[in-house]
């Protein structure tokens, strides 16, 4: 059963979504007792961001133990009760499967520096080159090399993120035999299934010198190769006896590249994150940012609505500034946030919503360098310093980039620390949690909040919204208008990306406007988005 089409997905940071205990990081607990608040806005999963054990050197995509839950957040029990709890409600619980890579902290890693273990091969392990050089000169995720001299072992391994994140080795065919065993674990436990960290990078077909790239030399050795194809086809041997679904984020693919990894007769994902849509505001790296244009994001969602079957659909996630300011806009915060959420909720594929996007959370409002956590800001910090960038140029751009502008706690009211903890939240509270929070906005028809809540009843009204085909209609410098077409329904969604009005020829009788209005006579207000229907 494909219940995964007709379901929005919750994203969940477990570290700043709930605190039940007053140490400033939330919990297991702390989900389990907003339950209600994903009920009531008609979640069918929640995606967990990793809860295992780890040293939290990149906040859980660094896994000591598979097998166990990071103490911080709680123990096995809290994680059974919160799927047992979830499901009650009808809300599935997916976990993130970060395959690539381990914490240097895990025992395979830890016996793995031993040549004479057992887990020797677990991890991709190089001499180096003569002359004292790195094995190779790929370059990593973070920014620099992606080498690290191991002392005991007397050899390099590869990570192609952190330094502490060491990439598994594929060809050592008991790492995918563990990693089956990893899978099974959780699915006995009655999780419904996964999201995939990084899934199309498992598979290295050399390691011999990328050609040299502004970013990520290397990457052509393993992107996407065919070894990465067989993991996933035997991953979903193991999925299937469970019947549990995969969504799979995959790094600089083409909608080819996708069709490859999750069309339906290649057994291998249900659905692909992919980038382009979010790299229409980068000049060659997700630091350098430039003006957005919503013609070129038009045109992208575009070109991915006509050659994917079925998207998986997000504007925000951990990993991303968040949608308002970045698609939309602050002086229209209400407008656009509304508007944004009609767009994800009217195309065709499963959307995913990130925490705190359904009440129109923005960045963070931090002022200075030491207030980041994220490793990869840190690292980006580092080498901009060796360039002796200025420090005024480097808060600029890391201050629109970082990911910790997704990462502030969630705002659920406007008392202290936005009612996340009772203690100090490991990551600054936004000040702008009196204005915009979860209690003021439950009590408000009109607010972002209840927005989402009635476009996802919508949603779930009406078919031609979740499996009507996708027209495009307008893509323009200004104006994205589209059709969902099912069996004679057919829905028009038309959205204003600019705080200058906008007149358009689509009518029909009007379903939703995000202004108040009574007909719709092609007259849009700034960051209106209407939703209109045929008249038959
Ligand atoms: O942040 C990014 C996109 O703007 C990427 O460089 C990101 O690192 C990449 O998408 C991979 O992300 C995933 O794996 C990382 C982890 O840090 C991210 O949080 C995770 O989503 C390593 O496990
Ligand atoms: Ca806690």
């Amino acid at each position: 059963m494909e219940w995964w089409k007709d379901a929005l997905i919750y994203q969940i940071y477990p570290r700043s979504f709930q605190d039940s205990n007053g140490d400033g990081i939330g919990d297991l607990p702390g989900i389990i007792q907003r339950l209600d608040h994903l009920q009531e806005l008609g979640v069918g999963a929640i995606w967990l961001s990793p809860v295992y054990r780890s040293p939290n050197a990149d906040n859980g995509y660094d896994i000591s133990d598979y097998r166990e839950i990071n103490p911080e957040y709680g123990t096995m029990e809290d994680m059974e009760e919160l799927i047992a709890q979830a499901g009650r409600r009808g809300i599935r619980v997916l976990m993130d499967l970060v395959i690539n890579h381990t914490s240097t902290d895990h025992y395979w890693f830890r016996s793995s520096r031993d040549r004479t273990s057992p887990y020797a091969d677990y991890y991709c392990w190089s001499h180096g080159a003569p002359g004292g050089r790195l094995p190779n000169n790929w370059t990593g995720f973070f920014g620099g090399d992606c080498w690290e001299f191991d002392p005991e072992r007397c050899e390099y391994y590869l990570h192609l993120f952190a330094r502490s994140q060491a990439d598994l080795n594929y060809r050592c065919p008991a790492v995918l035999e563990e990693v089956k065993d990893v899978l099974r674990f959780w699915l006995a436990k009655g999780v419904a299934g996964f999201r995939c960290d990084v899934i199309n990078l498992l598979w290295k077909e050399s390691l011999e010198d990328g050609r040299r790239r502004p970013v990520l030399t290397g990457l052509e050795h393993y992107l996407s190769r065919e070894g990465t194809h067989d993991i996933l086809r035997q991953l979903r041997q193991v999925l299937d006896e469970y019947g549990a679904f995969t969504v799979g984020e995959a790094v600089f693919v083409t909608p080819a590249m996708a069709r490859d990894l999750c069309g339906r007769d290649r057994r291998e994902l249900d659905l692909v994150f992919s980038f382009q849509h979010m790299e229409c505001d980068q000049i060659l790296v997700k630091w350098l940012k430039r003006r957005f244009r919503p013609k070129a994001f038009f045109d992208c969602l575009v070109r991915w609505q006509q050659e994917l079957d079925w998207n998986a659909l997000y504007l925000e996630n951990h990993d991303q500034p968040r949608s308002i300011p970045r698609f939309g806009s602050e002086r229209y915060w209400k407008e656009s946030g509304k508007l944004l959420a009609t767009l994800l909720l009217t195309l065709r594929g499963t959307p995913f919503l990130y925490q705190g996007q359904e009440i129109g959370m923005v960045n963070f409002d931090f002022t200075r360098l030491r207030q980041l956590n994220d490793v990869e800001s840190k690292n980006v910090d580092k080498i901009l310093r060796r360039f002796h960038v200025p420090q005024k140029l480097r808060w600029r751009i890391l201050s629109r980039t970082s990911r910790d502008n997704a990462r502030t706690p969630f705002q659920w009211d406007g008392g202290p620390q936005g009612g996340f903890t009772g203690g100090r939240p490991w990551l600054g509270v936004n000040h702008n949690c009196a204005a915009i929070n979860l209690a003021d906005q439950e009590k408000d028809p009109d607010s972002i909040w209840s927005w989402y809540k009635d476009l996802a009843a919508l949603r779930r009204d009406r078919a031609a919204l979740r499996h009507g085909s996708f027209v495009p209609l307008e893509a323009g410098a200004q104006v994205f208008a589209y059709r969902r077409e099912l069996e004679g329904e057919r829905m028009t969604v038309v959205l204003n990306f600019s705080g200058k009005p906008a007149s358009v020829s689509h009518r029909g009788a009007l379903v939703r406007s995000n202004y108040p209005r009574e007909g719709f006579d092609g007259q849009l207000g700034p960051w209106e988005a209407v939703i209109l229907e045929e008249e038959t």
